[in-house]
């Protein structure tokens, strides 16, 4: 059974300035070139013989391209012990628009997607408890600007659980059209 996930992929001009960010800081688990991503959607496992019926829901989504930029830098948990720390984007109201009509089409195909409230966001590390601060980094890169990202289309990724943390593979590409 697939553990499946929507998502969008990142520039490499864009990963090359994350990746950069990457410093030592007790009980993280800095996140590669090819883990990097934005989740739109995540299903968990999925029946082998319903992966067509989710990739026909998503085919269904319209929705124009448009682009973002990468920029900022915020974690889940405090910054002084982070359980996550995330690259944000901004010029994000036709993602959430795209988020949105994407959960409706699965939502219509009886798929059931994690219904926390959706924060935009590119995993860079994640920690172990009783971790090192991240709150330097903040202060010296948490504005930063880390490119452009036009979004021509999205993603259902596979996640399979590997040496070093999920390795994600793309299954299907959606491309977005009016
Ligand atoms: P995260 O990076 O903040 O952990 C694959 O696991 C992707 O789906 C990750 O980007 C992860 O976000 C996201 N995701 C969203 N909801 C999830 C959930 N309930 N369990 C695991 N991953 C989730």
């Amino acid at each position: 059974m697939p553990r499946v996930f929507f998502g969008l992929e990142i520039p490499d001009a864009v990963k090359k300035r994350l990746l950069a960010l990457q410093r030592p800081v007790k009980g993280a688990k800095w996140q590669n070139c090819n883990q990097l991503h934005l989740t739109l959607a995540f299903l968990g496992k999925v029946d082998d013989e319903r992966v067509p019926e989710l990739c026909q829901a998503a085919a269904r989504v319209k929705s124009p391209a448009f682009e973002l930029e990468a920029k900022g830098l915020n974690t889940f948990g405090r910054a002084e012990s982070p359980r996550n720390l995330w690259a944000g984007v901004s010029g994000d109201t036709p993602l959430m628009q795209l988020q949105r009509r994407l959960v409706k089409q699965l939502a219509d195909a009886g798929f059931e997607p994690d219904h926390s409230g959706f924060q935009p966001h590119i995993t860079l590390a994640r920690f172990r408890k009783q971790a090192g601060s991240v709150a330097p980094l903040l202060a010296q890169h948490g504005n930063n600007h880390f490119g452009p990202m036009p979004v021509t289309e999205f993603v259902l990724f596979e996640s399979t659980p590997g040496h070093s943390g999920s390795v994600y593979t793309v299954i299907e590409r959606f491309p977005l059209v009016e």
